[in-house]
Order: C-alpha cells, then structure tokens, then sequence
C-alpha cells in the first residue's frame, strides 16, 4: 500500500507494514501452524516498485518451512503481465504457493484447500461458486480461500459471496479476504487487515489462528492483535477540565504516542472555561509532537483564542490582560481591578475581544 494518502508520513506506514507482515511470520512459528493463507490483495495494485516486491518475497521466504497459499484479490487480480508475472517470483522457496486457478490443492491428503482466485478488478459474480459440494465418504477437511463480500448484507457488493457456502459446499472453513475489519460468520472468517489503512476501520490490525480438529468440527478461531500503528478518530466534547483528563486518559490508553494516528475533533462551544482551553491546547501540543500523526480539525462553532488574530497595540494589551486573569493570576497595570471577576466573564470577555477585532466569524 503507497498510503498517499497519509502524505509525508507514508515511507514510515510502508515500513511499519513490513515489519508487521515480518511479525506474522514470527507469529505462525510461535504458534506452529500448519500452513498460513492470504486471501488477496497482498498488494494495492499492481503498479508496486521491484524493490516492494522483492521485500515482500523476503518475508515470504521467512515463513520457510511453513507453507504459504497466496490468493489473487481484486486489487492484485491474476491478469497477464500482472504482478504475479515479475521475475522476482523465482526467488520464492518451494514452501509458497500462488493459487493462480480455480481449483482444488492439496495441503495433504486430509486437507483439501478451494482456491478462489480473482482476475478482476470488479464483478457481481461469487467467486465461490464453482466449488463442488462433498461427496459420501469425503472426511477430509474443506476450506474454501475466497476474496470478495460475503453477501448478508443489503445492497449490491463486489464479487458477493453466498452467505451459506460453507453450508452449500460442505466446507468446514471460507477463509476470506477483502474487508478490513475482522469478522467471523458461522464458518466464514474475515482476519482483516493486519495493519489498518484508514481511520474508521472496524478492528483491524489482526490475524487468525484457526484449528480444525476434524471435518464437520467447529472451527476453533483465536484473533491475535499485530498491528503496531492504531488510527483513531475522536469527537470529545470540552467543557470542564475533567473532560480534556478523560480525553488525555483516553488517548494514552490507546498505546504509545508514537504508534498512533489521531483525528481529533473537538467541540468546544460550550466551553467557557480557560484552564480547559489551555490544559487542551497543552495537550495538543503534546500529540502534536509525539504522535505518529495528528490532525486536529477544529470544529468552526468553537471560541476563537489564539494571539494571532489581535493585532499589536491597545487590544492585543487587552487581550493579554484578560488572558492573565482566567490563569488565575493578577495582571499588572490597567485591568487589575479585574482579576477578581468571574472567569466565565473574564472568558467571555476575551472571545468577544478575538471575534470583533479577528473580523471572523465564531
Ligand atoms: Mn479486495
């Protein structure tokens, strides 16, 4: 993924996904698996740079012994001179497989594995369709590895995937690629993304560990977390100090500093305290220079407070007097018989201050 959209910071997200994708292989032998399935779009495009391929054939190579299927997705479709067609894939250990057909592949000869894959960017066929239901006497396990939207939801999706095909097909397992949050229907698994790509995802950033004791069994499915990046979107609405506490608190549960991506909003239109406003500006400071990425979206009904906006002279003096006071400390000169009004005055005061001589609107 080229994360352009996250602009300067976007080398550091491809990197931290490397390293992510380089953990999941350190996860697989830790918990040794039996084989690792991608369902699709290990790539965003097939416009990747060799060097991207290169690193991603290297973690590939990590998972060495461990077998490795790989499914084409809609964004990395099997399609000639496609990115399964570089060259760099013969650097690719005999442990990795591209499930380039619609087909059946054998893990052993308990284990039958129905790949999907998908040779397009778009369609309102189901990839799945294709798989044979079990015959009598069939006791291998069946997993069925499918990229598109399983289709129990209303309206029209992308490559829909029939709600029931496990049921349908006799598969114990439909591993699943393409949405981005993890879910899990019946026997139809979506891990999600191990690393997220945008705010607003539903609980990505993880894998699956799935073991099937024996056909017909219920799959038992661990969620492991592996994500190191976390996106979160806020809207906090500020009136007290406790409030800027709780959203500081809020914050710094979500991990380090350093490992998040933050889209505050807040509302601050009720609020008539100063010592809130200035424990939020600190604390904007604070994410400012310490998380991975901040924008902070001022919501447009909020105080205007900011020294900016006065110009030099008789208002700015003013504006500095007021400022003094709602710090709780007596200004000197003119505007110390003020200092023992109420803040809320004082505060309201100095927002009128900033809208007449700013000429903005609040
Ligand atoms: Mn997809």
């Amino acid at each position: 993924m080229k994360a352009a959209h996250i602009g300067e910071k976007a080398k550091e997200i491809r990197q931290k996904r490397f390293e992510t994708a380089g953990r999941v292989a350190e996860l697989a032998r830790e918990k040794d698996v039996d084989f690792v399935i991608l369902a699709g779009d290990t790539f965003e495009d097939h416009n990747v740079d060799n060097v991207a391929v290169k690193r991603t054939i290297d973690i590939l190579n990590r998972f060495d012994p461990i077998p490795v299927y790989v499914l084409p997705g809609n964004h990395d479709p099997m399609v000639p001179g496609g990115i399964w067609d570089r060259d760099a894939w013969d650097r690719t250990g005999s442990h990795v497989t591209l499930l380039h057909e619609p087909q059946e592949y054998h893990f052993n000869d308990d284990v039958a594995l129905y790949a999907c894959p998908l040779t397009q960017k778009q369609s309102g066929l189901d990839p799945t369709a294709w798989i044979p239901g079990r015959e009598g006497g069939d006791d291998r396990i069946r997993i069925g590895i499918a990229h598109g939207s399983l289709n129990i939801l209303p309206g029209t999706v992308n490559f829909p995937i029939a709600g029931d095909r496990p049921e349908q097909s006799g598969l114990d397992y439909l591993a699943l690629g393409d949405w981005h949050g993890h879910r899990i229907v019946g026997r139809a698994a979506y891990p999600g993304t191990m690393e997220p790509t945008n705010f607003g995802e539903r609980d990505p950033g993880n894998v699956l560990i799935v073991e099937i004791s024996e056909s017909g069994a219920e799959p038992q499915i661990e969620v492991c977390r592996v994500n190191s990046l976390t996106w979160k979107t806020l809207e906090p609405v500020i009136t007290t100090v406790d409030d800027v506490e709780v959203l500081d608190a809020d914050i710094h549960s979500l991990g380090t500093l350093a490992s998040l991506l933050l889209r505050i909003t807040p509302d601050i239109s009720g609020c008539t305290d100063g010592k809130a406003l200035e424990r939020l500006e600190t604390l904007r400071e604070e994410l400012r220079e310490n998380a991975f990425l901040m924008e902070w979206i001022d919501s447009g009904r909020q105080p205007i407070i900011g020294g900016n906006l006065i110009p030099d002279g008789i208002l700015s003096q003013v504006d500095e007097t007021l400022a003094t006071i709602l710090d709780g400390r007596i200004p000197e000169g003119p505007g110390h018989q003020f200092a023992d009004r109420d803040p809320e005055v004082v505060l309201a005061a100095r927002m009128l201050l900033h809208r007449l001589a700013g000429g903005r609107s609040a």
